[in-house]
């Protein structure tokens, strides 16, 4: 196993922390310790711990949720020191593996909330930063608005010194941190969200709005909420990935973990009590976060999801396998060529044909093997943050909308929960109620329109629309995906 210890010994082709992973203290609370945080802010925070006068940043993961998994996790990053490794793998099979020493420990709230509440109100922690999904923030599409009717939501409300949402959390946080005179923090998101800064200060401001007002007030003025752009493939690692990964390593790691090398992170210089010296370790900053933003989710994250759709119904399991198939690939190169590219302002120096070449690339690395299934969970809210532009400027003139409307009708047929050899799909879509998923697998081509992944451009579905997507979905049910994509 990983421990302190073991980092005198490594395997010679693995790198280890060069900084004394014991003296660092920590800086940075983390919500949400997935594995898109741990090859991302953990590797840019790794970084920031090998410079002089760093130390001072390290990470204390917190999960907020209980059972089997995440109970799991908890002990072994504690079993471990916090330590794991990061294997970075370039697509011609080049690997880079590093020990990343920057998580300090790991905290499991449902078990030691107070915990988390302390370490919130420290004045040694400057920053609060989380990975929590992009449905996560709870955010109502149509209005824009923090939603508090969510059942668990109104039981924080109903009790809010002893939180159990990441809203509770951080504003009881705030809260024990105002009286103690310690002075604001950053909050900062690392999802996939237009503005996801904007996006935070509306769900924790409009949390504490029902709470205090006065509190909501100060955290208004105290707390910063920096846009930023995040970007790094990071696949799930099944048991039979950990077994690879440690046998490549030569590690017995119980949290090996797998990523592309490419890395980017742009972000607004907004931080309220100071920040770690990312502009050493190849962070952008900017005050120009939008069109990135923009850039990588309109063009990367919806293009991932119209293939993951199409390659759950072929019943292919990864993405490059998807790729491989030269009708998906030219689908996806059209919808970014001729319906998102000419809707976006390029990022200053970035031409965005040449992104889309490499986001290509970078999906066509086997070396990955990243799982559609991944990729699909989650589609209803992936759909409306990621696909709502496109859809609305496609719906809203003159435009050529066959290919939007195809979109939509994948998604439609993934809800469905059938691949197009009838095989099950199993669907997580945490944000779906029973009944919505019962409208979902019905066969009534138009009924599931109704569903939320349509909130965005709801308002701009004719009937002539929607008969589209109706005769769509047919086809995709009579000649299968490959014949029937628009291409
Ligand atoms: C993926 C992302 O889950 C998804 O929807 O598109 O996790 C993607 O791999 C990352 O955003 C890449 O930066």
């Amino acid at each position: 196993m990983l421990t302190y210890d073991g980092l005198k010994t490594l395997p010679k082709t693995v790198a280890g922390p060069s900084y004394d992973v014991r003296k660092v203290t920590p800086g940075i609370v983390h919500f949400g310790v997935g594995n898109f945080f741990r090859a991302h802010l953990g590797y840019y925070v790794d970084r920031v711990l090998a410079l002089p006068d760093q130390q001072n940043w390290g990470v204390i993961g917190v999960g907020l949720r209980s059972g089997g998994q995440s109970d799991r996790k908890a002990e072994e990053f504690r079993a471990q020191d916090g330590l794991y490794s990061l294997t970075e793998i370039a697509a011609n099979g080049k690997a880079d593996i590093r020990v990343m020493g920057c998580l300090r420990d790991y905290v499991h709230a449902p078990d030691e909330p107070e915990k988390v509440l302390a370490l919130l109100a420290d004045k040694a922690t400057k920053i609060v930063s989380m990975t929590i999904t992009e449905g996560g923030y709870n955010i109502d599409e149509t209005t824009g608005e923090f939603r508090t009717s969510l059942p668990t939501v109104q039981d924080d409300l109903a009790d809010p010194k002893n939180p159990k949402t990441i809203f509770g959390f951080v504003v009881e946080g705030l809260r024990r941190r105002r009286e103690a005179g310690h002075g604001g923090l950053t909050v900062m998101s690392c999802d996939n969200l237009r503005h996801n800064g904007d996006v935070s200060r509306k769900a924790f401001v409009g949390y504490a709005r029902a709470v205090d007002a006065d509190l909501a007030a100060w955290i208004d003025q105290n707390v910063t909420f920096p846009n930023a752009m995040v970007d790094r493939i990071t696949p799930s690692v099944s048991a039979e990935g950990k077994a690879e990964l440690n046998k490549r390593s030569g590690l017995d790691d119980l949290q090996p973990l797998l990523s592309e090398d490419f890395i980017q992170w742009v972000i607004e210089d907004k931080f309220a009590a100071g920040r770690p010296a990312f502009e050493k370790v190849g962070v952008e900053f900017t005050d120009q976060v939008s069109a990135y933003e923009h850039a990588k989710i309109r063009m990367l994250n919806s293009s991932h999801l119209i293939l993951s759709a199409a390659g759950m119904l072929l019943d292919l399991k990864l993405v490059d396998e998807v790729l491989a198939e030269k009708r998906v690939h030219k689908f996806v190169d059209s919808v970014l060529e001729k319906d998102v590219i000419p809707t976006l302002k390029a990022p200053p120096g970035v031409d965005l044909h040449k992104y889309k070449e490499t986001l290509l690339t970078r999906f066509s690395n086997a070396a990955m093997a990243d799982q559609v299934a991944r990729i699909a969970s989650d589609a209803t809210s992936k759909a409306q943050v990621f696909w709502t532009e496109t859809v609305r400027a496609a719906l809203g003139g003159e435009r050529d909308r066959s290919r939007v409307v195809y979109c939509m009708a994948l998604l439609l047929e993934l809800l469905r929960g059938r691949s197009e050899k009838g095989g099950k799909i199993t669907l997580h879509e945490p944000f779906l109620s029973e009944e919505q998923l019962k409208i979902a697998a019905s066969d009534d081509l138009k009924a599931s329109i109704g569903l939320p992944a349509f909130d965005g451009w709801r308002d701009l579905l004719t009937p002539e629309i929607e008969q589209e997507v109706a005769h769509a979905r047919e086809l995709i049910r009579k000649e299968g995906v490959l014949a029937s994509l628009p291409v």
